[in-house]
C-alpha cells in the first residue's frame, strides 16, 4: 500500500507515528528484548506461574484493557483518508481559508457509519448513515459531521436520549440488534409526530445504500458563513457523490447482513485499493440573513430541508478518498468528530438540535477516549500548531516546557496570546439575542407533515412501493396492535393512500380520512433522477474452461475501459482456460459467490454435469433477476435465460453481435436496476 500513498501534510504527520514491527526483535513495552513468548515463567514445568513473570503480566494486562467503549451511536464505522480541493473562492460569503483558497489541497479523514447497531453489527441494516469529515486546515480542524439523510427525528436535542433509547435494542432483552423493527421505536414514532418526515426517509431506499460511495451527505443543521466584512449567510451543506445516489433492495440488504456483514466496508476498501477513488462534490445552499423568514418552515428546524429547487445547491469543491487506514483502531476508532470544530468564517445558528450537539460530542468523547487529551491522538491532531494553557490529564503527550501555564502573565510576555480576528482569531458572529428564559417551542416548528408529504410526492413509483413495503415489514414486526394502529393514524396525516396500504398489510383498520394537502414535488429527492453510470459496478462472470477466448477478451477489454469491475466464478477456484490461450482466474466458485455481492451477472457457460453447480447457478440468476439487476448472456449462457423466460425482458442483454452486446450491457448496468421488469 505504501507505494500508492498520497502524501500530504497530514500523512507526513501520521508517518511520524507509524510503527513497523517487521523484522524487529520482540521487546516489552519498556524496550527490553524478550527471549520467550510462548511459555510462562513457572516453578518447574508442572508448577505454578510466578508473579515475577513481568512479560506475562504486561502482555496479559495490555490485552485485558484492549477494548474501549463503543460510540453510543454510530458505533459501527469505516473510514478513509483523502483530500479536498476547492473549485472557486467563496470569499463573498465566508472568510474560511478552506473555502477561499483554491490553490490548496486540504487533507481530510472521513468516517462513514450506521447509527443504531453495535460495532460488530452488519453494514446493510436499514438505518441512516453517518458521513463525518475532518478537514485538517491550516486554521485548525474543521469537522463537517453529516448524515446521508438531510433531516432528523427531533427538533430539540434534549430529546436525543429518548429517540436513541427507542431505536436501540430493547432494555429488557437487548433485542433486536441494528433494527428499528420493534415496539419501542414505533411507540416513540407514533407519540412524537415531529419525526414523521425523518421516518419517511428511514423507510425509503436512502436507508439501505448500495455503497458509501453512492450516498449523499447532509450537514442537516443550518450553519452560518461569515465573510471578512462580517456579513452572515445561512448555510446547508451537501455532499454529492460522483457515482450518483443508489440503493440496495430490502431482500438483498437482509441477505447481505448474513452473507457479507462487511459489504460496505469491503466495497470502500476495495475501490480505494483498486485506485477507483471515491469522489464527492461539496455543495452549499446559501440563504441571505434577510431571507430568514421567507420559507414556509423554520430554518432552525432540523426536521426540515430546503428544497433544492427553491435554493439551488452551489457546488464549490470536490473531495477524493485516496487511502485506506493503516490501523483501524488507531484511526477509525479513535477519531473524534465534533460539529463545534469550526474555523473563522463558519459559525452556528440557534437550531436547538445543533446547540445540543455542540455539548454532546466532546462530552461523550471524554469517556470514550478516556480523558481530556484525545486531541493529541495522531488522527485528531491539527496540522497547524496549537498552544494554550491547558495542562495535564490522563495520557498527556505534550511536554510543555514553559513554567507559565496561565493567562495573563508577565513572565512570558503574556503569551500564548489571543489573536485578533485580523490575526486569525475566531470571533463568534455577533447575533443579537434577547428573550425570556423559557422552555417552549416556536410555532414555526409545528408543521410536521408538509415536508413528509413533499418527500412522498417526489418519489417515483418503485420508490413509493419500497416505502410501503418497508413500513409493512417494520410495523408488521411490532407486537402491540395499538402501536401499529397509532402509526397508521400518524402517517394518515401524510398521505391517506400510504396509510391505507400499510394498514391492510399489518392487520389494522385502514383510516378513511387524512392526508396533507401539499401537492408540491422536489425532483432532487428521487434517486431515479440521480447520476447513472456503470463505473465501478461489480459484475459476476460465470464461466468455465473452453470459453471463446477472443470474444470474451474483447468484451472484458471494453468493460474495463468503461470502468466495470469483473469477478470470475467457476466450478473450481484457480485458472479458467479459454481458446486462443486466454486464461482467467476464478476467485470465486458457486459455493462462495452469491448474487447479492454483485451488480450484474454475465453467463458465459452452460449447464454442467454437476447437479450442485446447476442448482446454484440457476438460483444465482433467478435472484439477480428478482433484484432487478442487469443480466447478460452469450452462447451457451443464453440457455439459462431461455429456461427461465428472461429473454427480451428489461435489463436482460443477449445481443448476437459481440460489440453491441458489450455496449448494451454497460448501458444496462448504468441503469442500476430495471424496475420496469
Ligand atoms: Fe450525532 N452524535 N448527535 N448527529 N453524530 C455522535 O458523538 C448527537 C446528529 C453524527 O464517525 C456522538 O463521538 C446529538 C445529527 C455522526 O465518529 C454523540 C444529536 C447528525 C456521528 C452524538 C445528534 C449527526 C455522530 C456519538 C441531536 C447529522 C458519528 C459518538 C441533538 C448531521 C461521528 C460521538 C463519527 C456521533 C450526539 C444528531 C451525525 C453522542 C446529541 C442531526 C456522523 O455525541
Amino acid at each position: 500500500m505504501a507505494d500508492k500513498r498520497h502524501e500530504n501534510e497530514k500523512d507526513a504527520q501520521l508517518e511520524s507515528f507509524r510503527v513497523d514491527d517487521k523484522g524487529k526483535y520482540m521487546t516489552t513495552n519498556q524496550g527490553l528484548r524478550v527471549s520467550e513468548d510462548e511459555l510462562s515463567l513457572t516453578a518447574g514445568v508442572r508448577g505454578p506461574t510466578l508473579m515475577e513473570d513481568f512479560h506475562f503480566r504486561e502482555k496479559m494486562t495490555h490485552f485485558d484493557h484492549e477494548r474501549i467503549p463503543e460510540r453510543v451511536v454510530h458505533a459501527r464505522g469505516f473510514a478513509a483518508h483523502g483530500e479536498f480541493q476547492l473549485y472557486e473562492s467563496m470569499e463573498q460569503y465566508t472568510k474560511a481559508k478552506i473555502f477561499t483558497d483554491t490553490s490548496n489541497k486540504v487533507p481530510v479523514f472521513v468516517r462513514f457509519s450506521t447509527v443504531n447497531g453495535s460495532k460488530g453489527s452488519g453494514d446493510t441494516a436499514r438505518d441512516a448513515r453517518g458521513f463525518a469529515t475532518k478537514f485538517y486546515t491550516e486554521e485548525g480542524n474543521y469537522d463537517l459531521v453529516a448524515n446521508n439523510i438531510p433531516v432528523f427525528f427531533i427538533q430539540d436535542g434534549i430529546k436525543f436520549p429518548d429517540v436513541v433509547h427507542s431505536f436501540k435494542p430493547e432494555p429488557h432483552n437487548d433485542i433486536p440488534q441494528a433494527s428499528t423493527a420493534h415496539d419501542n421505536f414505533w411507540d416513540f414514532v407514533a407519540n412524537n409526530p415531529e419525526n414523521a418526515h425523518m421516518v419517511m426517509w428511514i423507510m425509503s431506499d436512502r436507508a439501505i445504500p448500495r455503497s458509501f460511495r453512492m450516498m449523499e451527505g447532509f450537514g442537516v443543521n443550518t450553519f452560518r458563513f461569515v465573510n471578512a466584512a462580517g456579513e452572515a449567510f445561512f448555510i446547508k451543506f451537501h455532499w454529492k457523490p460522483k457515482l450518483g445516489v443508489h440503493s440496495l433492495v430490502w431482500d438483498e440488504a437482509q441477505k447481505l447482513m448474513g452473507i457479507d456483514p462487511d459489504f460496505h466496508r469491503n466495497d470502500l476498501w476495495d475501490a480505494i485499493e483498486r485506485g477507483d477513488y471515491p469522489e464527492y462534490e461539496l455543495g452549499v445552499q446559501i440563504v441571505p440573513q434577510e431571507d430568514e423568514f421567507k420559507f414556509d418552515f423554520d430554518l432552525l428546524d432540523a426536521t426540515k430541508l430546503i428544497p433544492e429547487e427553491e435554493v439551488p445547491v452551489k457546488i464549490i469543491g470536490k473531495m477524493t478518498l485516496t487511502n485506506n487506514v493503516d490501523n483501524f483502531f488507531a484511526e477509525t476508532e479513535q477519531v473524534a468528530f465534533h460539529p463545534g470544530n469550526v474555523v473563522p468564517g463558519i459559525d452556528f445558528t440557534n437550531d436547538p438540535l445543533l446547540q445540543a450537539r455542540l455539548f454532546s460530542y466532546i462530552d461523550t468523547q471524554l469517556i470514550r477516549l478516556g480523558g481530556p487529551n484525545f486531541h493529541e491522538l495522531p488522527i485528531n491532531r491539527p496540522i497547524c500548531p496549537f498552544h494554550n494553557n491547558q495542562r495535564d490529564g490522563f495520557h498527556r503527550q505534550a511536554i510543555n516546557i514553559a513554567r507559565v501555564n496561565y493567562h495573563r502573565n508577565s513572565l512570558q510576555g503574556n503569551t500564548p496570546a489571543p489573536a485578533s480576528p485580523e490575526q486569525g482569531g475566531y470571533k463568534h458572529y455577533e447575533e443579537k439575542v434577547d428573550g425570556k428564559k423559557i422552555r417552549g417551542r416556536s410555532k414555526s416548528f409545528i408543521d410536521f407533515f408538509s415536508q413528509a408529504k413533499l418527500f412522498w410526492n417526489s418519489m417515483s413509483e418503485p420508490e413509493k412501493k419500497h416505502i410501503i413495503d418497508a413500513f409493512s415489514f417494520e410495523l408488521g414486526k411490532v407486537k402491540s396492535k395499538s402501536v401499529r394502529r397509532q402509526n397508521v393514524d400518524l402517517f394518515a396525516n401524510v398521505d391517506l393512500q400510504l396509510a391505507q396500504k400499510i394498514a391492510r398489510n399489518i392487520g389494522v383498520k385502514p383510516p378513511t380520512q387524512g392526508g396533507s394537502p401539499v401537492t408540491k414535488t422536489s425532483p432532487a429527492l428521487s434517486q431515479l433522477n440521480t447520476t447513472m453510470t456503470a463505473k465501478t459496478r461489480k459484475v459476476a462472470v460465470i464461466i468455465s474452461n473452453g470459453f471463446h477466448g477472443n470474444v470474451i477478451k474483447s468484451i472484458l477489454d471494453y468493460w474495463k475501459k468503461e470502468g466495470l469491475v469483473v469477478e470470475f466464478i467457476s466450478e473450481d477456484l484457480g485458472p479458467v482456460k479459454g481458446t486462443n490461450g486466454v486464461v482467467l482466474e476464478a476467485v470465486q466458485n458457486v459455493y462462495t459467490a452469491q448474487s447479492v455481492l454483485y451488480d450484474a451477472v454475465f453467463m458465459v457457460r452452460g449447464s454442467s454435469t454437476d447437479k450442485m453447480f446447476n442448482e446454484k447457478a440457476a438460483y444465482f440468476i433467478d435472484e439477480a433477476y428478482r433484484h432487478k439487476k442487469t443480466i447478460g448472456a452469450i452462447g451457451e449462457g443464453k440457455k439459462w435465460l431461455e429456461a427461465n423466460q428472461m429473454v427480451n425482458k428489461p435489463g436482460v442483454v443477449t445481443d448476437e453481435n459481440v460489440t453491441e452486446f458489450a455496449r448494451h450491457f454497460v448501458q444496462a448496468v448504468a441503469h442500476h436496476r430495471h424496475w420496469n421488469r
